[in-house]
This record gives structure tokens, sequence and C-alpha cells, in this order.
């Protein structure tokens, strides 16, 4: 009996799909379909899966072509599939020419022409509108933007904006994308949605502008510098069933979700306290060092500390003091926050003039979380113990920068796919802005 075995998503099953299971089926006499798991395919950068992983089995089941169905869950194991199974014949679409060529050592490898004219990507595009974006400010997060975007389908880019008008010129040219220099509302009118990456102090009124004008916002961090301007933002959004998305990176990322499920599975006993350190040293004439009023570390990168602080401990701090070293012009080179809670206690740190060990360190009364910089962009922590011997290593696998992971969250809550804000709640950055509130509020007396 010859066993042939193939793999896919198979998203929104198509013609496609089905040429390809049944041109498999005819290779030998039974066949094998492995179906990737949705944790699996966001592994491997597959971010915006439509269906769940029952449904595409499901989907797959119903062909009646497949002899059995297995899961495909991680990286490798098409090598011990074969293995396991006694398989043949390895077959794919011929849109993975090449790819797989290393399986000959184990079983033939063959590769079968791909259907024309349809794909689970395309059929994603004409299932939802095409969310037309235009980019606010066109600094360093722009450039990140447009590169990350290629990776999440449903999303274009269609403008930018920038008052200043030899910046936005340069990044017309470079990228060729129109920039508009006057009317912020007149750049709106060409959008359903904005991206906003302009300086910390103009969120805000980019934001409330477009949401007011019925755009959805993403916007970089902090969206607003205090809890009543916070809170005006997400009341104008719900009251007119727009998408407001916090642009802190990490909350989105599969690995930061996955370790703050392991720090609260029990393993490291009950959770006491949280150390959270980000520092990046800023250029001296970069505007984080420079501007006295809106620059500074804590501004830069406290949300990212306190995000896994009020994601394991909770917004209910008992006492918050915040310590920052200051240069000759008042701005924070360093920042330390403390929080006290009834059960534990927090520390976050952040520095763009001073630079320290960027770690996440979780305690419980059990052992410990340790998440190495960049644990913002979480790729790799370990669970260890009073015996130094036992160490669990857990290495989630991340894509790109982190911007995708924001993006095809912003995308499948304007899709309406997504309504669930676990990730990153309002309460949660209400609890943010209160802090930020406390810290200008300490900036200005100075
Ligand atoms: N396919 C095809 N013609 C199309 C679209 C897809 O022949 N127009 C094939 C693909 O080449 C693949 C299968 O259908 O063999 C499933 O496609 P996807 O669902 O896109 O899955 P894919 O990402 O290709 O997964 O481990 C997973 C495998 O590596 C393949």
């Amino acid at each position: 009996m010859k066993k042939v075995i193939t793999y896919g998503t198979f998203d929104l099953f198509h013609q496609g799909h089905l040429n390809i299971l049944s041109r498999a089926r005819k290779l030998g006499d039974y066949l094998i379909v492995g179906v990737t798991t949705e944790h699996f395919d966001e592994m491997r950068g597959k971010v915006n899966v439509i269906d769940s992983t029952l449904e595409r089995i499901e989907n797959v089941r119903k062909t009646g072509l497949a002899d059995e169905i297995i899961i495909e869950d991680h990286e490798g194991q098409k090598i011990e599939d074969i293995q396991k199974y006694n398989i043949d014949i390895f077959t794919v679409g011929s849109d993975w020419m090449g790819t797989f060529d290393y399986l000959n050592n184990f079983c033939q490898v063959i590769y079968l022409e791909r259907t024309p004219d349809i794909s689970s990507t395309m059929l994603r595009k004409s299932r939802f509108q095409i969310i037309n974006v235009g980019i606010v400010g066109t600094g360093r997060m722009a450039p990140r933007f447009l590169e990350e975007d290629k990776y999440v389908s449903g999303i274009h880019i269609v403008c930018a904006y920038n008052p200043e008008r030899e910046s936005g010129d340069l990044f017309r040219e470079k990228y060729e994308i129109p920039v508009y220099h006057e009317e912020y509302q007149q750049f709106l009118d060409h959008v359903d949605a904005v991206y906003i990456a302009s300086p910390n102090e103009t969120h805000y009124g980019y934001a409330k502008q477009a949401l007011q004008a019925g755009k959805h916002v993403l916007s970089e961090n902090p969206v607003a510098m205090s809890k009543c301007d916070v809170e005006e933002l997400y009341d104008l959004a719900e009251e007119k069933n727009l998408v407001l998305l916090e642009g802190i990176k990490t909350a989105y990322c599969p690995g930061f979700q996955q370790l703050l499920n392991t720090a609260q599975s029990g393993k490291i006993g009950e959770i006491k306290d949280v150390e959270a350190c980000f520092t990046r040293l800023a250029d001296v004439e970069s505007r984080e060092r420079t501007d006295a009023e809106f620059g500074g570390a804590f501004l830069e990168y406290a949300a990212y500390t306190l995000l896994p602080i009020f994601k394991l401990l909770g917004t209910q701090y008992k006492k918050v003091e915040i310590y920052s070293i200051l240069d000759e012009k008042g701005m924070d080179l360093y920042t330390k926050i403390q929080l006290i809670y009834e059960q534990g206690m927090a520390t976050a740190k952040c520095g763009v003039g001073v630079k320290s060990e960027g770690q996440l360190v979780i305690a419980g009364t059990n052992g410990y979380v340790l998440a190495e910089s960049p644990w913002w962009l979480t790729r790799k922590y370990m669970v260890r113990y009073e015996n130094p011997n036992v160490i669990d290593v857990f290495e989630p696998k991340f894509q790109g920068d982190g911007l995708r992971y924001e993006i095809s969250e912003f995308a499948s809550k304007i899709n309406g796919l997504e309504r669930n804000t676990y990730k990153l709640t309002k309460e949660e950055i209400v609890a943010m802005s209160e802090i930020t509130e406390i810290f200008m509020e300490k900036r200005k007396k100075k």
C-alpha cells in the first residue's frame, strides 16, 4: 500500500484545496492530510487565518478524500510523521517548490501543480472590504509599519500625513505614497482607519479628530497623557462603534500571551513580585533626549514595563511611587515605578540615558519566570525553581518586529472577527494613564 501525506491550513476551503487533495489521493492508496493548528500558523507567520482548526478539519473531512486527518502543530513534525506513518510520498502545491526537498531523505517528494487564480488570501480579501489606512507622522515608525503591513492581508496603506512639508516630501519620494501637509481633515477623507505614529503629545488630537470623522484608530502609545482624555477617546470610539487600539506591541505578541499563561498556570505558585525593565539608549540629538516636555524614558517605555505588571497583578494597586534621574533640562533619563499591591509588589524601570539589564522577572512562591531582553518581543523565557538544575525553557516563535501582530489585531477587530479585548483592556490603558498623569504632574512642577 502506497501512503501519501500532504499538509495545509485549508482556510476558507476552495477549489485549489479540493484539486490538490484529489491529486494527492491519486498518487497512492492511502492519503493522510495534516491540518495546521491556529497556534502553529501564527508561529509560522500566517497571522490572519479565519476558520478555526475544527472548521478547517471538518472541511477536509467533507471532501471524503482523506483516509486520515492529523493535526500539524510544530516545526519539524513532517519528518516525524513520515517516519511514524511509514509514508512513501510527501506532496504539496508547487508554490512550495524546493522548500521541502530535505524530505527526500525520508520519502519521495512531489510538488503538484498549484491551481491558478485562487487562494485563501484572495478570498479573505474579497470577503472583507479592504481597509484603507492613512499613516499620521512620517518618522521612524512609519516605514516599519509599511514593512510589516505586507504580512497582514486586507490592509492597504493609501496615504500619509505630516504637517511638516519637508519630512513629508522625503517620505513621499522614498515610499511613493501621497503625503498630505495641510488639512488633516482632507487626509481623513481618504481613509477608513489611521495609524498614529506622530510625536507623543499629538496622538490625542489626531486620534480624537479621526474618531469624530468615523475612522478607526491604531495609535502609538500613549494615546493621551491623562486619564480623562483616554476615557474620552474610548467612550467616543464605543459610541461610534469604532476600533481604538493602543499600539503596545508586546500585548499582541503570541509569545507574550504564552508567557503570561505560563506564569499564571500555577507552575511558579502564587505571583508575588514582577520586575520589568526596558532601556534603550537614545541618541542625544533625538526627540527622546531633547524634548523636555514630551521626551524621556517614561513616555517612551513605561507602558511596556507596566503591561506585564497589570496583566499579572491587576490594576488595583494600593500605592505607586515614581522616581526619576533627570538631565539638566528636567527630562528623565531613567525612571523607576514602584507599585504596592495587597498581595504583592512590582517594579517597572525604563531608560533612554541609563542602560540596564532589560529583563522581566515574575517571582512566585514556587519559582520564577525569567525572560531576558528583548522580553517585550517574546521569543524565549524560562521557568526556574529552588533547584537550579530544573529549568523549563519556552521558545515561542516570533516573526518580524512584532508590529504585524498588532496590525493583524487591528484588522480583525475592524472586520468584527475579534471582538474580545483581553489582550489589552480599556481598564489597563486607563490605569497606565493614571500613572502617566502622576508622572506628568511631577514633570510640570519641576
Ligand atoms: N494550493 C493549491 N492551489 C491553490 C491554493 C493552494 O494547490 N490555488 C495548495 C497548497 O500548495 C497546499 C495546499 O493547497 O499544498 C494547502 O494550502 P494552504 O492552506 O495555503 O496551506 P499551506 O500554507 O500551503 O501549508 O505545513 C503546511 C504546509 O507547509 C502547507
